[in-house]
């Protein structure tokens, strides 16, 4: 019998020493795949972890495991680009966002501060969007929540880029994914992000409410510096935010008739 179980697939990437040793983060990836197609997500994995922009790996670890839990069907947030025309503009903009969504100034001014301070992280810090408190620090040695078990089938996303984004990009497939995934869940306020690839400099405000606005320089074109943050209600149990995060499988669809 064909085996139909979805294979959660992922990939991280160091130099000088693997991440929980203190290397240099380089690249991560992850895919929610059928059987058949482990070893196309394999060599994908590999070949990103290969030609990244952050440098040269001598630390990579590729694997796959089978997920047992019934697999999470939902549609991309909406896109909105904002052509800005220089990080001051853009960052302005995020800012301004990120109130729309209702995380308050000064919790933005502190969540900065923290992104300066955690420079080096390969997932994503956690904020209590009424206090600013760092809430993943005591998980995975403060490097951050990874987001994993999600992925867009390639002929629905390419559907979904001929007809709405006309810009066949898989920056754009993987943070649309995540944040999609992300926002899905009632504890997330908003997601700030930027890559930390020198080579690209947009990045995104994303939220249930105003969907992904991505926003073309958030950072100086050579900067090594990225940001992902996801500003949370800490009203609700953050353990079982967390497992969400990492564990449930969710994939996106872009039906053509949805409203
Ligand atoms: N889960 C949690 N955090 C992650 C994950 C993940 N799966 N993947 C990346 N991060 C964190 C990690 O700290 C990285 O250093 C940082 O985010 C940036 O990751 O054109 O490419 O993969 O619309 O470099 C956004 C705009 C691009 C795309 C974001 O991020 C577009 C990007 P990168
Ligand atoms: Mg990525
Ligand atoms: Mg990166
Ligand atoms: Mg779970």
């Amino acid at each position: 019998m064909r085996d139909l179980s979805y294979y959660s697939v992922r990939m991280r990437a160091s130099k000088s020493k693997p991440h929980e040793e203190g290397g240099k983060h380089i690249s991560g990836g992850e895919q929610l795949v059928l059987f058949d197609e482990i070893r196309g997500a394999v060599d994908k994995l590999l070949h990103k972890s290969l030609t990244h922009s952050r440098g040269t790996p001598d630390f990579a670890q590729i694997q796959f495991e089978v997920v047992d839990e019934p697999v999470q069907v939902i549609s991309p947030l909406q896109v909105t680009t904002h052509t800005t025309n220089s990080v001051d503009e853009g960052q302005l903009l995020a800012q301004n966002l990120l109130m729309k969504c209702g995380v308050p100034f000064p919790i933005i001014q502190k969540a900065y501060l923290l992104v300066e301070e955690y420079a080096e992280l390969s997932g994503a810090i956690l904020i209590d969007s009424k206090t600013g408190q760092r809430l993943d620090e005591s998980y995975h040695n403060g490097k951050g929540i990874r987001v994993s078990r999600m992925d867009w089938r390639d002929e629905n996303f390419k559907k979904w880029n001929r007809e709405i984004a006309a810009n066949q990009n898989n920056r754009l497939k993987e943070a649309l994914t995540l944040a999609s995934k992300v926002s899905m869940h009632q504890a997330t306020v908003a997601e700030l992000c930027w890559s930390d690839d020198p080579d690209y400099t947009t990045g995104y405000v994303a939220s249930k409410k105003f969907g992904y606005q991505r926003i073309t320089t958030l950072k100086q074109y050579g900067n090594e510096q990225g940001c992902r943050i996801f500003f949370v209600d800490s009203s609700e149990d953050v353990t079982k935010y967390i497992d969400y995060l990492k564990t449930n499988p969710v994939l996106i669809q872009w039906e053509v008739n949805h409203e």
